[in-house]
């Protein structure tokens, strides 16, 4: 049986093998790409000089996609299809994505780099992929129709070009198109440049904010949904289930951001501010760049922020519509704030035996029952998660962003923060005028 707390301690096990810190030769072929044990370059690009460095991308609970090289060329092999992922545990979705995940691997590649796409269709209908903000020539963009037929189940096609700029860029199909993204169809196109500039990246995450309606009792997304979604996930996860994003303090992080979705997220970090680095665009000049806590990214927009990680401790970073940090509720729900229940209450308690009435003070009380009232089938707590404090009533699009000094490595969730005595909020006993350090409270 699950329960709220193991639920907790499994997803905040990390989905993914996360990197350790380090620059990889940019002609380095991953093999391995969630290790990088093994970054000797298989083979020496002759267009590239001896520059191009950089910091492997970590996609949270996702992965990284391997090439091979082939006469100069950088072979990915992207395979569209129906994958089963489970958002949080307690709830398995029937999505659509590529090599077995929504959102599909992430691409990486180097500014300079000739790159081969092999796009084999594994979906019961046709589908294309355009590259979404890469500059290419006409007839590799995409669009189904327009610039190439459509690739139809079971076929491969091949895209093929050489990469002229770099930064954050997606890829998504142009076909069938509002059907095959709110299923799950994308993926990250990052391309580092071939002559890095200015300090160092740490760590680079990469996260997808995406939206689904997926009734509750049901695992198939509802893609005639235009913009009544349910269910909110970074990389195909919703909170417990998201991967948190481990720090070393002091660290230099990059986060980002795409959206294919039918909305805009306005992504909020605690504890730090970020600068705006990039967009799907290019680079943002030194002097351009601009400092926020939230971040809206709109709909067919990439992002980048950068930031030191300089306050240890357990950050939120969430999407800041509210409703889309929490999982699946009804629209129905009767505002019932204020409203005196125990007498209705008693009497459906006749019928049905353990019901509780809830809503009169709030939403907290259920995620505080959410665990003792039998729920839908795959139908995740409206407001979950449990922390050393109590429950963090959240759910969709939150995660943690852990920041710790002493951190050996970032493959293990270094659990929660142990904050420095007299450091957390307390509970003043007595008249207001006990809370000051005066009043007897011991500080640290
Ligand atoms: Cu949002």
């Amino acid at each position: 049986m699950i329960t709220r707390r193991n639920w907790l301690t499994r997803g905040l096990a990390l989905g993914t093998a996360a990197l350790t810190s380090r620059w990889v030769e940019a002609d380095d072929t991953p093999a391995a790409p969630q290790t990088h044990d093994h970054q000797k370059p298989t083979e020496q690009d002759p267009a590239r000089g001896k520059n191009g460095t950089y910091t492997p991308v970590t996609t949270p609970d996702g992965s990284t996609l391997p090439f091979t090289m082939k006469n100069g060329v950088k072979e990915f092999h992207l395979t569209a299809e129906p994958v089963q992922q489970e958002f949080a545990p307690g709830m398995v979705v029937n999505a659509w994505g590529y090599n077995g995940s929504t959102p599909g691997p992430t691409i990486e590649a180097v500014e300079g780099d000739r790159v081969r796409l092999l796009v084999t269709n594994g979906l019961p209908e046709h589908t294309t992929i355009h590259w979404h903000g890469i500059f290419l020539p006409n007839g590799m963009d995409g669009v189904g129709g327009l610039n190439q037929p459509h690739i139809k189940p079971g076929e491969t096609f091949a895209y093929e070009f050489t990469l002229r700029q770099h930064g954050t860029f997606m890829y998504h199909p142009h076909a069938d198109e509002m059907v095959q993204m709110a299923m799950g169809m994308m993926g990250f196109f990052i391309i580092h440049p071939r002559k890095p500039q200015g300090p160092k990246i740490d760590r680079d995450f990469a996260i997808f904010p995406h939206m689904w309606f997926i009734a509750p009792g049901t695992a198939t997304p509802n893609a005639n949904v235009m913009l009544d979604f349910n269910l909110f996930s970074f990389n195909g996860k919703v909170f417990p289930g998201t991967a948190p994003m481990v720090v070393r303090k002091d660290d230099r992080v990059r986060i980002r951001l795409a959206n294919i979705s039918m909305t805009s997220h306005p992504l909020h970090i605690h504890g730090h501010r970020f600068w705006v680095v990039e967009t799907d665009g290019g680079q943002i000049a030194e002097p351009g760049r601009w400092p926020e806590t939230t971040l809206n990214i709109l709909p067919g927009t990439t992002r980048a922020v950068d930031f030191v990680a300089d306050l240890p401790g357990d950050w939120a970073f969430h999407c800041h519509k509210n409703h889309h940090a929490m999982n699946a509720m009804g629209h129905e729900i009767p505002n019932l704030l204020g409203a005196d229940q125990s007498a209705v209450g008693r009497k459906i308690r006749d019928l049905v035996p353990g019901y509780m009435a809830m809503g009169s003070t709030g939403m907290a009380e259920h995620a505080k029952h959410s665990g003792m009232m039998p729920g839908l089938p795959n139908t995740l707590p409206m407001m979950t998660g449990e922390g050393p404090f109590g429950p963090i009533e959240m759910g969709g699009m939150f995660t943690v962003f852990k920041v710790r000094e002493n951190l050996t490595n970032y493959d293990e969730d270094p659990g929660w923060y142990q904050h420095p005595e007299g450091t957390v909020a307390w509970k003043v006993d007595g008249p207001p005028g006990a809370a000051s350090p005066d009043g007897g409270h011991e500080h640290g």
